[in-house]
């Protein structure tokens, strides 16, 4: 399977500006997403202080990509980044049971920020193609999603290495974004 992203993102989002993150922990597979999306867009990476930002751009849709975790420090940089998101894809690795309780805290802090108030949220169960990985439901359990009812919320089993789930995704954010 190639690049979905100007067919199907053109064809979802029109002309329409769209500004998406998409976050989570390293490792999570963020960077193997963007590259599955990218057919006929552009990927830069710009290094800022402490940290990398991947952007995609194709049209008027931009999605912003970082790592999260261990960087409690640099989280006030972060913020100027947060203006104008509508949607926030958080990326979760569904072998790492270890790390699921610092996915779901770095969730969690992410959601109380009043930038992202209005955000719509995007949880991909990536790695659904290893034969380890937890199911989707039990992803949901252990990222808190209960606690997310006054969001607009979906969570998705995706693989970056398959290409599975990701034009599920990008077409829930479509048909959910607030109109503007
Ligand atoms: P990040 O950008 O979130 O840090 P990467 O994550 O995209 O760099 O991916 C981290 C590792 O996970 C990579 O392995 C990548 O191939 C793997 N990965 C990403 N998505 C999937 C997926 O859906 N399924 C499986 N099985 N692996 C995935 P390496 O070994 O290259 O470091
Ligand atoms: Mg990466």
């Amino acid at each position: 399977m190639g690049g979905v992203f100007s067919s199907l993102l053109a064809s979802l989002f029109g002309s329409r500006e769209v500004r998406i993150l998409m976050l989570g922990l390293d490792n999570a597979g963020k960077t193997s997403i963007l590259y599955r999306l990218k057919d006929g867009a552009h990927i830069k990476t710009v290094p800022t202080i402490g940290f990398n930002v991947e952007t995609l751009e194709f049209n008027n849709i931009s999605m912003q990509v970082w790592d999260l975790g261990g960087q409690a420090s640099i989280r006030p940089y972060w913020r100027s980044y947060y203006q104008r998101q509508e949607a926030v894809i958080f990326v979760v690795d569904s072998t790492d049971r270890d790390r699921m309780s610092i996915a779901q805290s770095e969730l969690a802090s992410l959601l109380e920020e009043e930038e992202l108030e209005d955000a719509i949220v995007c949880i991909f169960a990536n790695k659904q193609d290893a034969p380890e990985a937890m199911e989707v439901a039990d992803v949901a359990e252990a990222m808190g999603v209960n606690r997310l009812q006054d969001r607009t919320w979906t969570i998705i089993g995706t693989s970056a290495l398959k290409g599975t789930g990701l034009e599920e995704g990008l077409s829930w954010i479509s048909n959910n974004l607030k109109s503007t």
